[in-house]
């Protein structure tokens, strides 16, 4: 059986519980009620030098990386849904996911960093701010993107949707200032019909 391991309240985790909810596979869930550092053992490190989660064990092959996980899960497990099958379809849900992990989780890194991992007294407000205001940005671009598709790619949900939308859960969950967004407003209530996404995402913040 295919192993995950790390702790539900990571983001990164989130996208691979739920790649792999909607392939509808089941999976052993490792460290699934863990907190920061709980994998930091030999035993992991062995699997994952850079002690970091999540990690897929799929019978011996170790995938390493959130967005290797999701495209893996995809295409073994979701060929023809979660992994469009025609190459300019796959081309523009992967747009989706590198354009969430190279240009806006650096702004919802810090944002999140600041107002939940770092003590009111030790905060750096300016650059929290500056974060608040680009992630805003980054949601109204999405935002324009989603006017007229049900999903990020248009009709039908893909992998394409998963890394955005665990990152829009942190968004609208985040004590911030938010722009009008009606579009990414709508498409986060149908990701929330999705039981895997109300399952693996929609947990409190850690
Ligand atoms: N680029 C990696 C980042 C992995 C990462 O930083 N994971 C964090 C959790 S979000 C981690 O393992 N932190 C140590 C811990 O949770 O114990 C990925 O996308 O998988």
């Amino acid at each position: 059986m295919v192993k995950l391991y790390g702790r539900k309240t990571s983001i990164n985790v989130q996208k691979a519980s739920w790649a792999l909810g909607e392939a509808a596979l089941e999976f052993e869930w490792i460290d699934k009620e863990g907190t920061f550092g709980s994998i930091d053992t030999p035993a992991y490190r062995a699997l994952n030098p850079q002690g970091r989660v999540p990690l897929l064990d799929d019978g011996g092959t170790i995938v390493r990386q959130s967005y290797v996980i999701v495209r893996y899960v995809a295409q073994k497990f979701g060929a023809g849904t979660l992994w469009p099958e025609d190459a300019g379809a796959r081309a523009a849900a992967d747009y989706w996911m590198d354009w969430q992990a190279a240009d806006n989780w650096r702004n919802l890194v810090t944002v999140f960093v600041g107002l939940v991992r770092t003590p009111p007294e030790e905060r750096d407000a300016q650059a929290i701010a500056k974060s608040v205001a680009a992630l805003g940005q980054d949601f109204e671009y999405l935002d324009d993107q989603l006017a007229g598709n049900k999903f990020v790619t248009g009709e039908a949900f893909t992998m394409g949707d998963i890394p955005v939308g665990a990152a829009a859960h942190r968004f609208f969950v985040l004590p911030i200032e938010r722009p009008s967004v009606p579009n990414v407003e709508a498409w986060y209530e149908r990701l929330q019909e999705r039981p895997a996404f109300r399952e693996c995402v929609m947990v409190p913040l850690p």
